[in-house]
């Protein structure tokens, strides 16, 4: 039988996280900057030992409403006379909740400060000696041929020239790391979705780009160089090419967690159909009840997982 050597994940075979940085196990501590953590000052085993999924999503306010959401999903209770507590509360760039075995923590806007707080939260699984953890992003996007409200679950994510490859530069060089996600993990979770939702769950390529406007295509940024053709024939081909939706972080997400052997996906709403328009016109009622779409997949799947369902 062959593989495809970048199938296979790479782990410890006792499942802890693998670090693929010898220079860390040779220092005294590890400080985590931007999660307001250490290897030093806090002890990461007894706070951190039992997560098995960690969640992340844009804003500090969806993350701590996502914490609550799974708190009561899996019967969940805190400390008589206690409230949740924003964990990473003094760094004053993220949030951390943490709900028995489930991370929930705010990665802001785009690649760059979702891979910063990917490289924390992947070792602080090391530090803490999590095993078989699994990943998930809960977010918002733009549908390409999905009008807004639907569920998309990402099989894997492509950058704007439909590369399956996060570049980054590294000592002034290009290098390049696949953006894959879990595929078994992409049919559980479209397994779980309902036929009874009053929505649809679908799954394609997720298009990531590094910025909302111009990167996006739109043509309602401060600046615009291409006209409504030149954006149409953009969109359509990459939607021929199998791009469902398009979003800030899935490239980094799936190439971070790739490389460190994490199980992970990405379940994102649409918020419009980008071949539609440019501009997020529904109601912040509605969008809210569209946001809570993405969560109730992962939260069944959590909870078939703890064998709660
Ligand atoms: C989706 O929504 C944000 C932009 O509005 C961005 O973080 C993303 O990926
Ligand atoms: N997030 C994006 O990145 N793009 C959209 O169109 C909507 C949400």
């Amino acid at each position: 039988m062959s593989f495809d050597k970048d199938e296979l994940r790479d782990e410890y075979p006792d499942g802890t996280v693998r670090l693929r940085n010898p220079n860390i196990e040779l220092m005294d501590q590890d400080i985590l900057y931007h999660l307001a953590l250490g290897s030093g000052s806090h002890d990461l085993v007894e706070m951190f030992g039992d997560v098995k999924f960690v969640c992340m999503g844009g804003t500090p306010k969806r993350m701590e409403q996502f914490a609550y959401t799974i708190m009561a999903e899996i019967g969940h209770k805190l400390p008589c006379g206690t409230t949740l507590q924003d964990i990473s509360q003094f760094s004053y760039r993220y949030s951390m909740y943490k709900v028995g075995p489930v991370l929930c923590i705010s990665h802001g806007m785009g690649i760059p400060s979702v891979g910063i707080l990917l490289h924390e939260v992947i070792k602080l699984m090391y530090h803490a000696k999590v095993r078989d953890p699994v990943f998930f992003r809960i977010g918002t996007c733009g549908g390409i041929g999905y009008e807004g409200g639907t569920v998309i679950i990402s099989e894997e994510a492509v950058d704007g020239a439909l590369k399956n490859v996060l570049e980054l530069n590294v000592l002034g060089k290009t290098i390049q790391r696949p953006a894959k996600l879990d595929k078994r993990l992409v049919r559980e979770l479209k397994a779980l979705s309902d036929p009874e939702d009053p929505y649809d769950t679908v799954t394609g390529k997720t298009m990531c780009t590094y910025d909302f406007y111009e990167g996006q295509g739109r043509l309602d940024g401060a600046f615009c160089d291409f006209t409504e053709t030149d954006k149409m024939e953009y969109l359509e081909g990459v939607h021929k090419a199998g791009v469902v939706n398009i979003e800030m972080e899935s490239l980094a997400f799936a190439a971070l967690t790739h490389h460190a052997g994490i199980k992970a996906a990405v379940v994102c709403v649409t918020l419009l159909d980008r071949l539609k328009g440019d501009q997020v016109l529904a109601p912040k009622e509605v969008l809210d009840e569209w946001q809570q779409r993405p969560t109730k997949l992962v939260c069944r799947y959590i909870k078939k997982y703890l064998q709660l369902k």
